[in-house]
């Protein structure tokens, strides 16, 4: 993976199937379609994963975002989703499906397995595609993951996945606790979360009871829930005003200000895309669900400037 200096990078968001908005997208920011593929003089558009699942045209997009990183003019992490796509084949050692066939994990694949229905062989490639697909990009003056940046978790990773892309062990080894897949998929590709305290269970936007929320990786000194909740899940009123145990703030887990440039997406943010912090910037703005496809513009500034998001809306 060859990051050159004098490069400028596109940080694109989850797409979710979204290929119209994509082109748009590319188009505002530059690129031109030379050869079949999309590409720009300059620059070099880097996808932080979530490219199928949900959306219209995924086969589309795999195709498009597939041929750019194959002429280098992309590189493309993976997403949780690439990641359930490929733990929905795979047998673990009770002879079970790693991602279970529950109702509610087979409504996340379908339009994926719908659109590739009369193309299996494109499937399965695109599914070999996905085992190259590195879990996080650490370009010294600046980073990208999906969902967290988890420093203990990453050098872990490397010490036994120099390249940081997975195989069917790995995906067998999500299921265990003291294996590194097991963290790799809790922080990288679905970020931190907090269980509830004293057993209490909440209902989330799309109908789900929920024992756990998800966490700010990024507050400093946080002192009650309300603290470190991230939207879009949202807390009840009295558990907001809590205080977090010792116990609780020792699990909580912070990238720091003073750390290189951090981009994710995942997180479905709403409303206009800005940055989170001066060195943490989201670039999941919901595509799919009337929300936005946004790109981060990143030449050599050393903070986050929120003139540099760009995007366009979806259907
Ligand atoms: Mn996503």
């Amino acid at each position: 993976m060859i990051i050159e200096a004098d490069r400028g990078f596109d940080i694109i968001g989850d797409i979710h199937g979204c290929a119209d908005e994509l082109v748009k997208l590319l188009d505002l920011l530059g690129y031109k379609r030379q050869n079949g593929i999309w590409q720009h003089s300059k620059r070099m558009a880097i996808f932080v994963g979530d490219l199928i699942d949900r959306g219209p045209k995924i086969r589309e997009v795999l195709h498009l975002v597939h041929e750019m990183v194959v002429k280098q003019a992309a590189i493309c992490l993976m997403g949780n989703h690439e990641f359930a796509a490929l733990a929905w084949y795979v047998i673990d050692h009770e002879g079970n499906y790693v991602r279970e066939h529950s109702q509610r994990n087979e409504q996340l694949i379908e339009q994926t397995l719908q659109q590739f229905a009369a193309y299996p062989n494109d499937w399965h490639d695109f599914r070999q595609w996905f085992y190259q697909l590195p879990l996080i990009l650490d370009a010294e003056r600046f980073r990208v993951v999906h969902a967290c940046w988890h420093q203990q978790t990453i050098a872990n990773l490397r010490y036994q996945y120099p390249n940081c892309t997975i195989d069917d062990t790995f995906i067998v080894n999500t299921k265990y606790k003291d294996e590194v897949a097991f963290d790799a998929l809790k922080y990288l590709l679905t970020g931190p979360c907090m269980p509830l305290p004293n057993g209490m269970t909440m209902t989330d936007s799309l109908g789900y009871t929920r024992n756990m929320f998800r966490s700010k990786f990024w507050q400093q000194n946080p002192k009650t829930f309300g603290d470190i909740v991230f939207q879009p899940d949202y807390l009840p009123a009295e558990l907001a005003q809590t205080p977090l145990t010792e116990a609780e703030y020792q699990r909580l887990h912070y990238y720091a200000a003073h750390e290189p440039l951090l981009f994710i997406g995942h997180y479905w943010m709403k409303g206009e895309p800005a940055a989170i912090t001066n060195n943490i910037a989201c670039v999941d703005y919901s595509a799919v669900r009337q929300g936005k496809l946004v790109a981060y513009r990143l030449d050599d500034e050393k903070n986050l400037d929120n003139r540099k998001f760009v995007w366009v809306d979806c259907k």
